[in-house]
Parts: structure tokens; C-alpha cells; sequence
């Protein structure tokens, strides 16, 4: 829109540049992708990235993120500060083009600024134009600078706002998502924004990140002077390790390829790849580097010093990987991506580059030090027959179950609707639960199926272990759709599949486990939106003859002081169980499609529940107490 009074102070290019904003207010998924809570937490990301990218560049080793009680967000930097002369054929200030030029963040003035481009890459333009208000400050030249600008459109010319000493300089912005566009009651989520700023630091060395979220008083400081040796070394700090980190960084070509390598005891391969600070979840060429670098140079070195005889095969990539904890993180100058959803990267030449560095760097490594070579060898060869006797066993478990699923479980209360569209299971905790659950169900379209609590005493186990036990067994058979290699989703026999645990701290790890076993074994379930989680109310809250739940301590507090009575004469209980609740009551707070909550288990959320499994099942008590403590009060909480 442009208003009456702006039209003689704005040219035709101008114009131009409102019809990009709107496009991009139109089509927000093309630049952000989406409106959704991820899309928002897009908009922080991006601004970010722009600090970050400063501090590759080497002028910045500050960045401070707050998130304010309005749910503004401001991202300062001690950077060299966005230019603010005029550019000479468009006659404005650098500054007001970054912020309303689509893709105008790369190039301009003579240098290029950014190391990335990223992935995201859409520019502040574009966050811009998808806020409400974004206020930037620039402090360069003595001078601080400010701008306002509204849904994209500078409000007033940049101004001076003030003098301040010539070698201070840095950057200033506070933006608030606009809920014209981000509809529906959003809030940032401490944990994702933590985990994302983490990584940052890590694979920014020496930056230091400063998040403050002033709506709960919370703070934290990311700075790692190891870098990604350090973040190798925090992946692995429940994780008895084999030996050091090896770490190599090199330029080839001015790609930077940065790589950290260290072997544990566990069975699990924890690989992280990351391209320009992006954490890259689709892999890329990066990942494959050094992937085919480390069985390389494993095969090799075993071969050469006789560690692996003749008529051994060679290890094979699984085999080098059980117990793997490794990063490898590049800076390109002109990173390509598989697509805007896929974070995945493509350059080919960043395969050879990766592979050349990091197998000349670590084959030296293992030359130079023969114990720690005799060690990982020693692993793989572990690895290599546990993997050969894991497969023949599970063969058999999957053939079995294959058989089994032909019967349906004797303790499963099945519904007696058929459509999958229309049915769902409820995966209940205990025989107690399970009792309430039975009786309080809709039997013609939910069918309940109770777990005891056994599974959970299988420490060490890994998986196909605990495919084996019974219970497991039994959910097997009731889904109809086998596992691993053998999963069909075709044969799914609910369209919804509900995770019902109790509010505490054994009720979080058998959601931890179950999550875990559909992650690794029956993905596409998870992919397809088929698996929930149940949320049960924490508090019965009655006054005289009115009853209401609480789903959270907030609601808790709401609903008493909704009754305006005095606290004495409400009753108030906390569930701590399901088996605590009559059947009527589970219905109406927890089953019944008219008023439950469901949250829908994505990807991520499985991806995260497997490494805390990891941290459950293994060795180390210090870490398990650790969030045993910490979560027993917010177990409903998915973040764990
Ligand atoms: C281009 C050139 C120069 C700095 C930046 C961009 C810059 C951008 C952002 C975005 C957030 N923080 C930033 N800090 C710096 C430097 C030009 C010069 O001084 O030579």
C-alpha cells in the first residue's frame, strides 16, 4: 500500500521495491517457509546469521540476542556496523537498501560481506517486510544511526540519533513479528532458540552469544574457545571416549573445511554436519567427505599394520561409525543447497576437499599415535560382529513379529470401527491407567492398548534388544505395520496413534523409549503425522459443585483466581498418575476429541528424544539423575 502522502517523495524504483516487500508479505513460505512457529523462528535466525556472518568475516566476536516480554526480539553485534553512505545510483542510504531490496544483503560498496548467504540467505528485506515494526541502529563513523520501519516501509529518513567515540561500532536491531501474517498465538521457544545459538558458537570460534529471554529471567552465555573440539567434547560429556579429539582445519581453495573426530563406548553415531554455522539435518557433500575420508583411512591403517588379516572384508561404513562422535563444519563462499526445505548441501568439490583433508589429517593421527589406532580398530572390529550377530537376530525378531502381527495381543481393547481414518490407539502406561482408559474410551473408533512399565529396566539395551521384549512385541503386532526395513505404513490399522504417559519422571522415559523406537524403526509413521501425544491435566481444581482441569501451573493459577473465592475453599488435587483419574475424567480431559489437546510428535522431536535415550539407557548415572531432577516438574514439556 502506499499512502497519499508518500507518493511524491517516492519514484518509480521505490515502487518497485514496495511490490517486492509485498511479495514477500504475500508468499511469506517462498522467503521464510512459511507462517508457522518454525517460519518465526526463521525471522531470529536470519538476523542472526548477518552477526555470525560479520564474525567470520573476523570483525565481530559479539553478539547479544533478548527476547523482550512483547515478544520483540533485538540481535546487537560489535561488528564493523551495515554501511550507511549513498549509494550512487539509487541515491539512498546503503542501510535502507539492505532493509527493503530483496537479496540486496550480498554484494555492494566494492567488498562482499558475507561468508554465507546462507541457506536462508532472504535478507533482512525480508524479515523486515514480515514485521510489524523493525528498529535498527548503526554505529559507525561516531555517529549512531536509527531507522524505524514499518511492515517494510521506512517511517522516516535515517537519522542521527546521537555522537558517540569513532571506534565503537556494531549494529542494533529489534523487530516484532507481524501477527497479520504470523496468525495464531505463537511464542519463541527458549529451548530450540538455545540449541540453535549453541551450535553457532561452536562452530564459530570465538564468538561469544549472549541470549537473554526476559519473559521467564532467563540467560545464557555460548562462547567456545575449542570450537567444534569443544563441541565434540560437550556431545560426549555423559560418554566414556577412546582417546582425544583429533581435529583438523585447513583452507583448500577458500573453502574452509573444519573437522573433530572422537570414538566412545556407546553404540549410537552421533555426525553433525554444518555449512556456513547451518546445521545441514539433510547431510550433503560435507558429510559424505568425511564420512568415506574416516572408513578410508580406518580400512587402510587396519591393513597396513595388520590389525585386519587378509581374508577379513573390510569394515564397512556402519562398522566404523558405532560409537562415532565427529563435526565437520565448512565456510563457503557459494553455498548451494539442495532446496529451500531440504537443508542439505550440494557443491561436489566440497566432497573431495573434505575427503583429501580430513583422511590425510587423521591417517597421520593414527600413524602417530598407535594405541589410540589399536583402540578404534579394536571398536570397529566389535562393532563388525555385534553388527553381524545383530542382524541374524533380527531377522528372526522381525520374521516372528511378521507372524505375530497376524494376532492381534490379548491385552489389546480394540475399537470396532475398521476405517483407519477414523480410529486411533492409545499406547497407556500401566495396568492401572490402562483400566481407566478401557472404561472411559469412545469403544466404536479408540482402541486402548496398555504397557508395563518393564521395558524401561533394559539399561544398555539397545534397540534390537528391546524389540524383543513383549510389550514391544505387542504394539508391533497392534500397529500392523512390522518395522525397520519390513515397515508399511499401508498396513497402519490407526490413523492416530496416542501416547498416554503418566506426568512424571517414569512417564517421560517410556515417552523417551516408545518416541525412540518409532524414530529409528518406523519413521514414515512420524513422517506422516500419525503419532501424538496425549496431554492429561495436572490439577482437579473444584469449587462447591464446579469442576475445572489444569493443564499447566499457569492454568492453575488462572483458574483459581477465576473463581474469586478464597483459596481455603477451593480443593485442589494433583494427578500424579493416570490410574488416578475415573474413567469419566480421563474422557473429558484427555480423550474426548471435543476438548483434549493432542500434540503432534514431528520429526525433530524424535530426533531429540533419541539422543536424550542415549543419555537414559547409558552408562553414566551423574547425567540420568541430572534429568531425572530436572525434568520430573515439566515432563509434559516435549523439549527434553
Ligand atoms: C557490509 C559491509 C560492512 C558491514 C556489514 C555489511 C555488516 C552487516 C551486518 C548485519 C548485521 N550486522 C552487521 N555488521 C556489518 C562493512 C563495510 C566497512 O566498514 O568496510
Amino acid at each position: 500500500m502506499v499512502h497519499q502522502s508518500d507518493i511524491n517523495s517516492y519514484d518509480a524504483k521505490d515502487i518497485q521495491v514496495l511490490e517486492g516487500l509485498e511479495a514477500v508479505r504475500r508468499r511469506p513460505g517462498m522467503y521464510v517457509g512459511g507462517t508457522d512457529i518454525k517460519a518465526l523462528h526463521h525471522l531470529v535466525y536470519e538476523v542472526v546469521d548477518n552477526s555470525i556472518d560479520e564474525a567470520l568475516a573476523g570483525f565481530c566476536n559479539y553478539i547479544e540476542v533478548i527476547i523482550h516480554p512483547d515478544k520483540s526480539v533485538t540481535v546487537s553485534d560489535n561488528g564493523r556496523g551495515i554501511p550507511v553512505d549513498i549509494h550512487p545510483e539509487k541515491k539512498k542510504p546503503a542501510l535502507e537498501l539492505v532493509m527493503t531490496m530483496l537479496h540486496a544483503g550480498g554484494k555492494f560498496g566494492g567488498g562482499s560481506y558475507k561468508v554465507s548467504g546462507g541457506l536462508h540467505g532472504v535478507g533482512l528485506s525480508a524479515v523486515n517486510a514480515l514485521s510489524e515494526w523493525f528498529e535498527i541502529e548503526v554505529m559507525r563513523d561516531g555517529k549512531i544511526h536509527f531507522q524505524r520501519y514499518e511492515r517494510g516501509k521506512p517511517v522516516a529518513p535515517l537519522e542521527i540519533k546521537g555522537k558517540i567515540p569513532k571506534n565503537v561500532t556494531g549494529t542494533k536491531q529489534t523487530f516484532l513479528f507481524d501477527t497479520e501474517i504470523f496468525k495464531g498465538d505463537f511464542e519463541y521457544k527458549f529451548a530450540t532458540l538455545v540449541q540453535r545459538f549453541r551450535e553457532m558458537a561452536f562452530v564459530t570460534r570465538g564468538v561469544t552469544i549472549h541470549f537473554a529471554d526476559e519473559r521467564t529471567n532467563r540467560e545464557m552465555n555460548f562462547y567456545f574457545e575449542g570450537g567444534i573440539t569443544s563441541f565434540v567434547r560437550y556431545l560426549n560429556r555423559n560418554r566414556k571416549v577412546l582417546h582425544p579429539v583429533f581435529h583438523v582445519e585447513k583452507e583448500v581453495n577458500g573453502i574452509t573445511i573444519d573437522a573433530a573426530i572422537q570414538y566412545t563406548d556407546v553404540y549410537a553415531e552421533s555426525v553433525y554436519a554444518f555449512a556456513n554455522t547451518i546445521n545441514t539435518i539433510d547431510g550433503g557433500t560435507h558429510l559424505t567427505g568425511l564420512r568415506s575420508a574416516i572408513t578410508r583411512t580406518i580400512n587402510d591403517y587396519a591393513r597396513k599394520n595388520g590389525l585386519l588379516k587378509d581374508s577379513d572384508p573390510n569394515f564397512s561404513g556402519d562398522d566404523t561409525r558405532e560409537g562415532l562422535t565427529a563435526i565437520v563444519s565448512v565456510k563457503h563462499p557459494d553455498p548451494q543447497f539442495e532446496s529451500q526445505t531440504k537443508v542439505k548441501l550440494m557443491n561436489p568439490e566440497v566432497q573431495t576437499y573434505t575427503q583429501q583433508v580430513v583422511g590425510e589429517a587423521f591417517g597421520i593421527f593414527l600413524e602417530e599415535n598407535p594405541s589410540i589406532g589399536k583402540s578404534i580398530i579394536k571398536k570397529c572390529l566389535t562393532s563388525a560382529r555385534a553388527r553381524d550377530a545383530a542382524r541374524k537376530a533380527r531377522d528372526l525378531i522381525i520374521r516372528k513379529s511378521a507372524l505375530e502381527s497376524l494376532t492381534l495381543p490379548g491385552k489389546l481393547a480394540d475399537c470396532s470401527e475398521r476405517d483407519p481414518d477414523k480410529t486411533e490407539l492409545y499406547i497407556v502406561e500401566g495396568d492401572s491407567a490402562g483400566g481407566s482408559a478401557k472404561q472411559g474410551r469412545d469403544r466404536h473408533f479408540q482402541a486402548i492398548l496398555p504397557l508395563r512399565g518393564k521395558i524401561l529396566n533394559t539399561e544398555r539395551a539397545r534397540l534390537d534388544k528391546i524389540l524383543a521384549n513383549n510389550e514391544v512385541k505387542a504394539l508391533i503386532s497392534a500397529l500392523g505395520t512390522g518395522i525397520g526395513v519390513n515397515f508399511d505404513v499401508s498396513g497402519l490399522r490407526y490413523g492416530r496413534v496416542i501416547i498416554m504417559t503418566d506426568a512424571d519422571v517414569d512417564g517421560a522415559h517410556i515417552r523417551t523409549l516408545l518416541l525412540t523406537l518409532f524414530f529409528r524403526y518406523m519413521q514414515p509413521l512420524i513422517e506422516e503425522g500419525h503419532l501424538y501425544i496425549a496431554q492429561p491435566p495436572l490439577y482437579r481444581i473444584s469449587y462447591r459443585k464446579q469442576i475445572r482441569y489444569a493443564y499447566t501451573e499457569n492454568d492453575k493459577d488462572l483458574i483459581i483466581q477465576e473463581f474469586g473465592v478464597s483459596p481455603d475453599s477451593i480443593k485442589l488435587s494433583r494427578y500424579k498418575g493416570l490410574g488416578e483419574m475415573n474413567p469419566n475424567q480421563l474422557w473429558d480431559t484427555t480423550m474426548n476429541p471435543e476438548s483434549r489437546t493432542l500434540l503432534l510428535v514431528t520429526i525433530e522431536d524424535a530426533a531429540e528424544a533419541d539422543r536424550t535415550f542415549d543419555m537414559l539407557m547409558g552408562a553414566a548415572v551423574p547425567p540420568r539423575r541430572r534429568f531425572i531432577q530436572t525434568h520430573a516438574r515439566e515432563v509434559r514439556n516435549l523439549d527434553i
